[in-house]
């Protein structure tokens, strides 16, 4: 019984850092989490996160290619991704959104150019060096408000978590990309003023992503790119 028990804790080590690397697989539109890569575009790197912030993998993840389908999603509703699995790497996620380019669609555009606003984040929480602590950890799945005053039309819709669990050297930071392919309807007439290309929007050396998480405990967190539009 105890041999059993310290076996079992024995695979349980060495098994789940291999498989445990986690996906944002599935669009979540009215409520609903819909099927893995519906609506979200697949790639080709299976589970492996992208680490250069520079690459072209760096937009959508690698050799990513259009998803079948186009979720209509009124403004102002909720919409989010699910993972194949619970985040299990300490760090931190954003969610980016841009609109499709006339005379392309969600499926065929690439997302190049400076076109890209943030729409949500979660950060870590500090306070002042004594511990920091990660709301991603666990999670399975991120949800978000559509801006309610955006124009109708094709958007994609970019999620990344950033692990930060091995982050204190250049490139050390793991990021857990997708991208979903939306059309929103009911919308407004305001887009915002300032765009971020991806990549260009990081370098690799921002204090939120190369950063030792563990000692010293940073005093303070800084969230990688621009403040989230509202
Ligand atoms: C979400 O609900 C709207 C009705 O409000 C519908 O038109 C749309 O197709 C639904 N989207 C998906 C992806 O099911
Ligand atoms: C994206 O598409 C544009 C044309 O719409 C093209 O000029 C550009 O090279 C493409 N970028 C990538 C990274 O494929
Ligand atoms: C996440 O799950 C692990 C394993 O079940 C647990 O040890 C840890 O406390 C959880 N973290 C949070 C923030 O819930
Ligand atoms: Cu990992």
């Amino acid at each position: 019984m105890k041999l059993f028990a310290v076996a079992l804790a024995i695979a349980a080590t060495v098994v789940s850092p291999v498989a445990a690397h986690y996906r944002w697989t599935s669009l979540i539109v009215n409520g609903t989490t819909t099927t893995a890569y519906q609506y979200v575009r697949p790639y080709t790197s299976y589970n492996s996160p992208v680490t250069d912030v520079t690459s072209s993998a760096f937009t959508c993840n690698q050799g990513a290619t259009a998803a079948p389908g186009i979720a209509w999603t009124k403004a102002g509703s909720q919409i989010g991704f699910a993972l194949d699995q619970a985040i299990y790497h300490a760090g931190v996620l954003n969610v980016y959104m841009a609109k499709v380019p006339a005379g392309q669609t969600a499926a065929t555009w690439n997302g190049s150019g400076s076109v890209w606003f943030k729409t949500g984040q979660i950060s870590a929480v500090t306070n002042g060096g004594s511990s920091i602590t990660f709301p991603t950890d666990n999670l399975s799945k991120y949800t978000f408000t559509v801006p309610s005053k955006l124009p109708d039309g094709d958007y994609l819709v970019r999620i990344e978590h950033i692990a930060l669990h091995s982050a204190s050297s250049f490139q050390g930071a793991q990021f857990y990309i997708s991208c979903g392919q939306i059309h929103v309807f009911g919308g407004g007439s305001t887009l915002p003023s300032s765009y971020v290309a991806i990549p260009g929007v990081y370098n690799g050396h921002e204090p939120g992503i190369q950063i030792n998480i563990y000692y010293p405990i940073p005093p303070t967190y800084t969230q990688p790119g621009p403040a989230v539009w509202s």
